[in-house]
């Protein structure tokens, strides 16, 4: 088992192996077990090539004989930032078989997260595409590496410029010498980013057991099975798109992967209409955008039986609109990172599809409802979630201080997340008691993006507030008091963040320049209070 991770107390392990929520088995075996017995079915398709799952299988083998044989050992971690493209597939899946450790990375991550990741994993390789969406990844690369003594490695997807291409490595020849470590079921498999809350982000060990009963379960919750055409339109690494059921359910259901490169109705719809889709997930964003283009366009949408919504709230005006323009069911979904995944059932009353984010997916989920003392409030009343069960982790990896505050004693999660529960169970997400933005589902941890700010030397002091925004929900606005007399422009600030390699999802959306920041009457930054000011700034038509 992986150094410094929580875990769950043996005698809850026993139980859920005795309960047959942990099967024992590693996401590497179930790749070969599906093999078996999907052999020739398409198992991943991406742009013209179609790939089945004894392909997959073969592929992932070599590449895993490789990463052997180039010295990546069980345990190391290797920094995994692959958009939807196939090798995504065979690298996680070559590292699982070895017992080597993906840490997962967003597209979208830059300079400043590439290189956390890589400092705080202690990762021995960083694996990439060449170009995506006009970037070059490999230029990202060498910064990262002159930084990162424990970076022995950079492997990319594509064209490998001064680095290795993962196919010279599926093609070196397999050394007999070269043995296959074991890898057992509870050893963690990867690590997850966490939304986050602090400075910086936390990561979240997922072991090969809990995670595979979050994605066996979600499949039942969402009918999968060896008919169902998933489509991945957001990023794959994220554990929406990758377990709730995601990919991994659809590769345990014996169904078919396809991937779009971008989440756009000019993308995803050709592809629903082509492949027979028959079930996807998009953040409310993401949904507005194609109600809007369904109207507009002649695609054939009509495979879609399932469109799931989760990530951060989906208004109910917006989820009323689902099955008439789409023509399919809506399915709220409210996860994390960190385990619990909350689902309305297909079957479900329109009312409780459209006004809930779901209830717990396992029997075996326990989850509490909290005020500022812990103390249980009463049903249908506003308070923190807290919640332990059979796939929630016990424990960020490497974060003893941290877990202290972010656990119980007794092992609750604190989500974070103001919700009130009904007399069913159903949640409803009312807020956030944790300081951060939730960017149309892009999580953005507050303190985070202040201390890039407070880097400036211009900059005396920053907070960064969330503004509610029609389209994404919330964007960000950052309220900055300047050093003395110094002047300094909004855009001056912007590319300065964009200069220190911070993704582009957490520079501010506005800049608000303020003399001082209103204060709690225990002489902290009241966020409230700024917001609104925000608010009153609007309505005043002075932004
Ligand atoms: C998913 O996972 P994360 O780790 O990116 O973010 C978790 C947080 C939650 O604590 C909550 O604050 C927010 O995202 N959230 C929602 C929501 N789904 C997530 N807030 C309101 N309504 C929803 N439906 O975002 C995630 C992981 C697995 C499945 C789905 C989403």
């Amino acid at each position: 088992m992986l150094a410094h991770c929580p875990t769950w107390p043996e005698s809850w392990s026993v139980q859920y192996r005795k309960k047959r929520l942990w099967l024992g088995q590693t996401l590497g075996d179930m790749l070969a077990e599906r093999a078996l017995r999907h052999g020739d079915r398409i198992a991943v398709v991406s742009g013209e090539s179609r790939c089945s799952y004894a392909e997959l299988d073969q592929q992932t083998n070599k590449l895993a004989s490789g990463f052997l044989q180039l010295g990546v050992k069980p345990e190391d971690r290797v920094v995994v930032q692959l958009p939807n493209r196939f090798e995504f597939f065979t690298v996680i899946f070559a590292l699982f078989r070895i017992g080597a450790i993906p840490v997962f990375a967003l597209p979208l991550h830059r300079q400043s997260e590439i290189q956390y990741l890589c400092e705080w994993s202690e990762a021995v390789a960083y694996v990439i595409p060449d170009q995506e969406a006009g970037f070059d990844y490999r230029v990202l690369a060498q910064e990262v590496q002159t930084k990162v003594p424990s970076l022995q490695h950079v492997f990319v997807a594509g064209d490998s410029g001064q680095f290795r291409s993962l196919t010279s490595i599926a093609d070196m020849q397999a050394e007999p010498t070269v043995a296959w470590p074991h890898v057992k079921a509870s050893d963690v498999a990867f690590l997850q980013l966490s939304g986050g809350s602090t400075g910086l982000p936390k990561l979240i060990p997922r072991t090969h057991d809990d995670y595979m009963y979050s994605f066996r379960r979600s499949n039942e919750i969402c009918g999968l099975n060896e008919d169902s055409v998933y489509l991945a339109a957001l990023p794959v690494a994220h554990n929406f798109p990758l377990s709730s059921p995601g990919v991994l359910g659809t590769l345990y259901a014996g169904g078919k992967i396809v991937l779009a490169a971008r989440p756009s109705p000019d993308d995803a719809f050709p592809l629903i209409a082509k492949e027979g889709v028959t079930i996807t997930a998009l953040v409310p964003p993401l949904a507005l955008i194609w109600m809007e283009a369904a109207s507009a366009r002649k695609d054939d949408l009509s495979s879609l039986q399932v469109l799931q919504v989760g990530g951060a709230k989906f208004s109910e005006e917006a989820a009323r609109r689902v099955e008439p323009v789409l023509g399919c069911k809506l399915q709220q979904v409210y996860g994390m990172a960190e385990g619990l995944v909350n689902y309305t059932r297909l079957d479900d009353p329109e009312d409780i599809i459209v006004r809930t984010q779901g209830r717990p997916m396992s029997d075996w989920d326990e989850i509490r409802i909290v005020d500022e003392e812990d103390n249980e409030v009463p049903v249908g009343e506003v308070g923190e979630l807290l919640t332990r069960g059979p796939y929630t982790i016990r424990g960020y990896y490497r974060a003893e201080a941290h877990n202290a505050k972010a656990f119980t004693a007794d092992g609750f999660y604190r989500t974070g997340d103001l919700v009130k529960v009904n007399e069913a169970g159903y949640i409803v997400v009312e807020g956030r008691a944790k300081d951060q933005i939730n960017r149309g589902g892009d999580k953005i941890a507050a303190e985070e993006v202040e201390n890039h700010l407070l880097s400036h030397p211009s900059v005396f002091d920053a907070a960064l507030v969330s503004m509610p925004d029609t389209f994404l929900g919330e964007r960000s606005c950052a309220f900055i008091i300047p050093r003395g007399q110094q002047t300094l422009s909004a855009t001056e600030l912007k590319s300065y963040l964009r200069t220190r390699g911070l993704a582009s999802y957490k520079i501010p959306d506005r800049i608000q320049f303020v003399e001082t920041f209103p204060q709690t009457n225990v002489g902290k930054v009241s966020k409230k209070a700024l917001r609104e000011v925000f608010l009153t700034t609007v309505t005043n038509g002075s932004l």
